[in-house]
């Protein structure tokens, strides 16, 4: 079954054929799917031959292929991991019970809701840096755009192959749905906010696929534990190829910091902006604003419905083996909350505080790329700053901090209070047009814009210098 089948109309290793309905149905999808993509996906660069990844077997030899490839002919496909016929649920109130084949009945309304919001945000992204091939840093950054992006319609193919396999009728119109929707749109917007932000300049583009692809990376994980099987192959096979997309935001960050600290010291009033570069106070503040975003895409900390995921064995903890105790009917997590304008630890029951658990991993694990990119800083001996994360309850439009403003250490102050300082702590409106004027395209093999840094090697074993996009 690890083979994949590339002689079918839909690539896939779940034996497609054999089911025709559901083959037709999604044979229906496809022509939609390319007509979103061509007019949705990266513009202007259809016709191009790109240097592209494409999974040929789910097996560790064979997800990684690569070759030229134009676009529109990517393979998109539906690959599953090797299914494990003894698979039991592993936690919530079924525990110990076999894995779910079929949809459970009572849970479907549920399960539908949370496959929908994640397959929404698969073509929401791809929506966002649709723009960004105008103004590539290089050819290298080019290539990596467009592995992310043609990936991100593969993992809609995977959610799509969900909707259609499993839920009839609502689960085609929902199919539908994710190619109506669009990214920003005020009367069609996508489905969770982060997505519905502007994408227009490859630092906004690092920092997203540092921190909300992060996101992708913990929601998935959790996905990946569900009592639902297919669901859970799926997502076991997207976090293969989600990897990549955060090595992007973090080596691209990496590299815009690096370029700043060159033309810091090749200032001679250390000025990065004089020499063309991003600084690193706006890197601070494009941090500041990505992270804060993908912090809401773990939902409010405490959530009934976070519960009743984690009860019916639909969505479970990252790495839910590590856990002793899968049931989580005991315990309690201390949240901080607002009470009479203070903040106070206050005890949840745990089942209520399942995103607070799940985002309290992805902040340990942004740390650790903070460090990373701090340690950058300590090697190029520039102790004039370091980046930093924010508190979780700075600039949060979601869960129980949204109504309350606090600054970036998390104390409580008055909205006036951060109104005057936002300028200091998030992007205004001068830095994103400086920024932008920065993003003028590089597409020589090789050379890099005079704004980043370059990467320390390239894809595949290939020079740096190697044609990833094939201009002419
Ligand atoms: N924006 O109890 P609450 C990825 C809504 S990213 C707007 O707080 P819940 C990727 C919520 O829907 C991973 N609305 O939250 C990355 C609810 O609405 P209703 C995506 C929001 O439900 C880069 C209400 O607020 N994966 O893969 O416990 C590139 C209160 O809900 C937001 C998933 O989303 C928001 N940020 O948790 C490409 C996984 N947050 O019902 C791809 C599936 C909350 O009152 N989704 N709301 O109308 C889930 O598990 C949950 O739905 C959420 C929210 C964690 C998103």
């Amino acid at each position: 079954m690890a083979g994949i089948d590339y002689s079918e109309r839909i690539p896939n290793n779940v034996d497609l054929s054999s089911d025709k309905r559901l083959q037709r149905a999604l044979e229906k999808w496809q022509p939609a799917f390319l007509d979103w993509w061509k007019d949705m996906g990266p513009e202007g660069w259809q016709a191009k031959d790109v240097y592209l990844r494409t999974a040929v077997s789910v097996d560790k030899g064979g997800w990684a292929h690569f070759d030229y490839v134009k676009m529109p002919d990517y393979r998109w496909g539906i690959f599953l991991e090797e299914a494990d016929p003894d698979r039991r649920i592993g936690f919530g109130d079924h525990a110990g019970l076999p894995a779910w084949q079929e949809v459970p009945g009572e849970y479907r309304n549920m399960l539908q809701r949370i496959i929908v919001t994640q397959a929404d945000t698969e073509p929401a992204s791809v929506e966002q840096q649709r723009y960004l091939g105008a103004t590539a840093p290089s050819l290298y950054d080019l290539r990596n755009l467009f592995q992310v992006n043609v990936e991100e319609g593969r993992h809609l193919w995977a959610m799509v192959y969900l909707l259609h396999g499993y839920f009839g009728r609502t689960g085609r119109d929902e199919a539908d749905e994710l190619l109506a929707r669009r990214s920003g749109n005020e009367d069609k917007p996508r489905i969770l906010d982060a997505f519905n932000q502007e994408c227009p300049d490859w630092l906004t583009f690092f920092c997203f696929t540092t921190f909300t692809d992060r996101d992708g990376k913990y929601q998935l994980g959790a996905l990946a534990e569900s009592g639902f099987d297919p669901l859970a192959r799926t997502c076991r096979f997207m976090l293969t190829e989600e990897a990549h997309h955060l090595f992007v935001g973090q080596t691209g960050v990496e590299r815009v910091i690096t370029r700043a600290v060159e033309l810091a010291k090749k200032d001679p009033n250390g000025d990065v902006r004089a020499q063309g570069g991003i600084d690193l106070q706006t890197i601070q503040k494009f941090v500041n604003f990505w992270y804060s975003y993908s912090l809401d895409l773990f939902g409010s900390e405490i959530s009934s419905n976070a519960a009743d995921f984690f009860s019916s064995g639909l969505k479970g903890r990252w790495k839910e083996d590590k856990y002793e105790d899968h049931k989580a009917l005991e315990g309690e997590v201390k949240i901080p909350v607002v009470r009479d304008g203070r903040v106070v630890d206050e005890p949840v029951p745990l089942r209520n505080a399942m995103n607070e658990v799940l985002r309290g991993e992805y902040v340990a694990d942004c740390q650790k790329v903070v460090e990373k990119w701090n340690n950058t800083l300590e090697k190029l001996d520039y102790p004039d700053f370091r980046i930093t994360l924010p508190s979780t309850r700075f600039h949060r439009r979601q869960g129980i901090y949204a109504e309350h403003a606090f600054d970036p250490a998390g104390n409580p102050i008055s909205h006036d209070a951060f109104e005057a300082k936002r300028g200091e702590w998030l992007p205004t409106e001068e830095d994103r047009a400086y920024v932008r004027s920065l993003m003028q395209p590089v597409y020589e093999p090789g050379k890099m814009a005079n704004w980043i840094a370059p990467p320390r090697r390239g894809i595949n074993g290939q020079p740096v210098e190697f044609e990833y996009v094939r201009i002419d």
